[in-house]
């Protein structure tokens, strides 16, 4: 007998996908997308369909494992209870020896919104005071750019995007990181409206805009200002809401006046052509709407860049309106419910300062983290995967070598697991019941379990459970966890106070079969009261931004190349993998995706030839891949996809070093990571 259920995909993207997932004899018979979820609309993408493959791949880790000395490779096929045991003596031990346990850390992100989920950081607060990572290592300068900006980080709803007569993706690939948002522009192309697209790389979703403008990396925040100084000379400028709802424009003003044109296209890489076409087209076609990508927030002055883009809706007055605004990630749906906070430590808790505590440090800085006191002893990993994804890869693995005990809970023996002590095998979310709620497109929805854990996988949520219980009986108050309660229990009490009320539902279960979504405005700010200080958007800030950062949206240095390394290395998503996952897919469809892409120029000046085999180095590392020639890619840079554990021994954060970008602690406490300032150079590699 086939039996349907429904699944959301909790992947770390935007889309989060309702799913049919149709099952008979415990085999998924098949997966496709729900036909009436308002916004994917049964549309799903490669990597959704490929869950069947994924549940029962031969890579799926299985059973708890323990590696004898880091990065050895020498695993051992160990029980659930052995596991629980000795990692339990680990904190014990810990706790004997310090009276405290800041020297446990937890490495978790998430990227998505789940709530039973939350149960994992409410583990490591039942303990005591622990150190956790905090900081985004995603979209946190962006983030402030849009506080600095508007006071906080709202966003339209995705499907207003159709209502724009101008569409600009700056920064951002939806073709591949979003497919589902590309009908709401081809709605608004089908009435007209024009799309344009701001990247180095001419991507799949360049190639379909009407205007491409290929920028020079970094640099986005010039052009912002340069369009800004065409639509204030071409007098383009929405002066009602300069004049009533902004703060800071007479400032702004003097700094455009300043801006000579022929430097920012110089600088920018845009000809004074483009340049006066794109202005005059986002200066005249009304309403105007931006997407701002992650991708062009991920530089040195990523946050600045973001803020003079913002600025150009404002002095357009495309802020407010249906069909304008600029589209961005947001943080505020985490705080639609109930993140298990309140977990109080054991009584006997000691913290590291009088005041006690927890201890913050801040993610992918793995070369800070040798230096704490008291040192990380114990690391959780936690929907992470650092060596391939945190910048200076080889560095990571070898504070992770010299970190006591490192747990990676996972479904595949990741590069980050082949540095670990004890490796526990995850159900992914076909095999557990959860709530996800859309940070995107804010929909609220049930993902059914569907099929048993393979193997011995647990969810993270009993595993965080079953280790509490193993350590009350070791130690008896060790952990606060609140043991009896199910997973049922804390959705529901997640979701009890706020969601429930704001659905109308009386518990989460009633989310089946329903297509609810929070009711947030689709059109943010429409009443021009911003979140600021001033009450108004801010083109000058009174927030810190930083010593060497303008309080105005301009961005204060460039990065340059160095004679040895002249190239600058771009990483970008690939559609067929998450970040580091489904990699198995490339290897399936199409291995000519893992390769460096070269402008034949380029490859030319190397004597390189398609397929040959490139090694691409700089002072922190190298990797080898093979060459593919593309006119998409300018000259002096070369594109390659974010981290693939296709190629476990070429990882590609082992070139990019640790550089933070401007902003993002406003947002998340702590700076972003400039992970596309990367130079680099390279070579054919000679094996004959
Ligand atoms: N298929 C797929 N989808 C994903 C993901 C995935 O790995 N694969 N990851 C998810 C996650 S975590 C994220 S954060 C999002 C990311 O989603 P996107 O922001 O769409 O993705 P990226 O490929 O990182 O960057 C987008 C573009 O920015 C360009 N770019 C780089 N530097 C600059 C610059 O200085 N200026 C300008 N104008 N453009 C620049 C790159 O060339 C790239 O084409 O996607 C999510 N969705
Ligand atoms: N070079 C370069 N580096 C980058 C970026 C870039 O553009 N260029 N982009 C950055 C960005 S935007 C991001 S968001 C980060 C992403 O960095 P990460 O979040 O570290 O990357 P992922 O590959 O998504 O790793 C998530 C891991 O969690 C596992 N996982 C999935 N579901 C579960 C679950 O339910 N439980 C548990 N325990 N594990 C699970 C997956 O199998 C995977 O191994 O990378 C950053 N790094
Ligand atoms: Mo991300």
């Amino acid at each position: 007998m086939e039996k349907e259920f429904e699944n959301v995909c909790f992947g770390n993207c935007y889309g989060t996908c309702r799913m049919k997932t149709s099952v008979q004899d415990g085999h998924i018979v098949n997966i496709a997308g729900d036909p009436h979820a308002p916004f994917t609309k049964g549309v799903l993408c490669v990597k959704g369909y490929s869950f069947p493959h994924l549940y029962s791949s031969p890579e799926r880790l299985l059973y708890p494992l323990k590696q004898h000395s880091k990065g050895s490779g020498k695993w051992e096929r160990i029980s659930w209870e052995q596991a629980l045991t000795e990692i339990a003596h680990k904190l014990i031990n810990i706790k004997n020896e310090e009276h405290n346990l800041l020297s446990v850390c937890l490495d978790k992100y998430p990227g998505s919104v789940r709530v039973l989920n939350q149960t994992v950081e409410a583990f490591f607060r039942s303990i005591g005071f622990v150190t956790f990572m905090n900081g985004s290592p995603c979209n946190s300068a962006g983030l402030d750019a849009s506080i600095l900006s508007y006071g906080s980080c709202k966003k339209p709803s995705p499907f207003d995007m159709a209502n724009a007569n101008l569409t600009i993706v700056w920064g951002g690939n939806p073709a591949w990181t979003l497919p589902h948002q590309m009908k709401y522009i081809y709605e608004s192309r089908k009435r007209g409206g024009l799309l344009v697209v701001i990247d180095p790389y001419l991507t799949a979703t360049a190639a379909r805009a009407d205007l491409y403008v290929q920028i020079k990396p970094g640099t986005d925040g010039l052009l912002a200002l340069g369009m800004g100084r065409i639509l204030f000379d071409e007098h383009l400028l929405d002066e009602n809401f300069l004049h009533n709802h902004t703060s800071g424009w007479e400032n702004f003003r003097s700094c455009l006046q300043e801006v000579d044109l022929k430097t920012v296209s110089e600088l920018t890489g845009v000809s004074i052509d483009d340049l006066f076409n794109l202005a005059i087209l986002y200066g005249q076609i009304k309403p105007a709407t931006i997407w701002l990508g992650i991708g062009a927030q991920n530089h040195l002055t990523g946050g600045q860049n973001y803020r003079a883009i913002h600025a150009l809706a404002a002095m357009t007055g495309n802020i407010g309106i249906p069909g304008g605004n600029v589209h961005y990630t947001t943080t505020e749906i985490i705080k639609q419910f109930d993140t298990f906070n309140n977990i109080e430590p054991p009584a006997d808790s000691v913290g590291y300062n009088i005041t006690g505590g927890h201890r913050k440090i801040s993610t992918g800085r793995f070369s800070h983290f040798v230096n704490l006191s008291p040192p990380l002893r114990f690391l959780w990993i936690s929907e992470r995967n650092p060596v391939a994804q945190d910048p200076d890869s080889s560095n990571v693995k070898d504070v992770l070598k010299s970190i006591e005990t490192v747990i990676v809970a996972d479904t595949t023996l990741t590069t980050t697991a082949q540095y670990a002590d004890y490796v526990l095998p995850v159900a992914t979310f076909l095999e557990q019941e959860e709530v996800v709620i859309s940070k995107w497109h804010y929909a609220v929805a049930l993902n059914e379990q569907t099929l048993p854990p393979p193997g011995e996988c647990r969810s993270d949520f009993e595993i965080m459970r079953d280790l509490a219980l193993k350590l009350n009986t070791l130690a008896p108050g060790f952990s606060t966890f609140p043991t009896s309660r199910t997973a049922d229990d804390w959705i529901d009490l997640a979701l009890r106070e706020k969601i429930y009320a704001l659905l109308g539902i009386h518990h989460y279960r009633d989310l089946l079969g329903k297509y609810f979504a929070l009711d947030i405005p689709p059109v943010p700010w429409n009443d021009f009261r911003f979140a600021t200080a001033s009450g108004k958007y801010e083109f000058e800030t009174t927030h810190p931004v930083g010593i060497n950062a303008s309080s105005l949206p301009i961005p204060t240095k460039i990065s340059q190349p160095s004679s040895a390394y002249p190239i600058q290395l771009i990483s970008v998503r690939s559609s067929m993998m998450l970040n580091s996952q489904f990699g198995q897919l490339i290897k399936i469809i199409d291995p000519a995706e893992n390769c460096v892409l070269l402008n034949p120029l380029l490859a030319k000046e190397k004597n390189i030839t398609e397929g040959d085999e490139v090694c691409i180095y700089n002072s922190i590392g190298q990797i080898f891949l093979p060459a593919a020639l593309t006119h998409s890619v300018p000259q002096d840079i070369v594109i390659v996809n974010v981290n693939s554990e296709v190629n476990k021994h070429h990882e590609l954060n082992s070139l990019i070093s640790l550089q933070e970008t401007d902003l993002g602690a406003h947002s998340c406490e702590v700076p972003g990571m400039a992970f596309k300032n990367c130079y680099i150079n390279l070579y054919r590699n000679r094996t004959e």
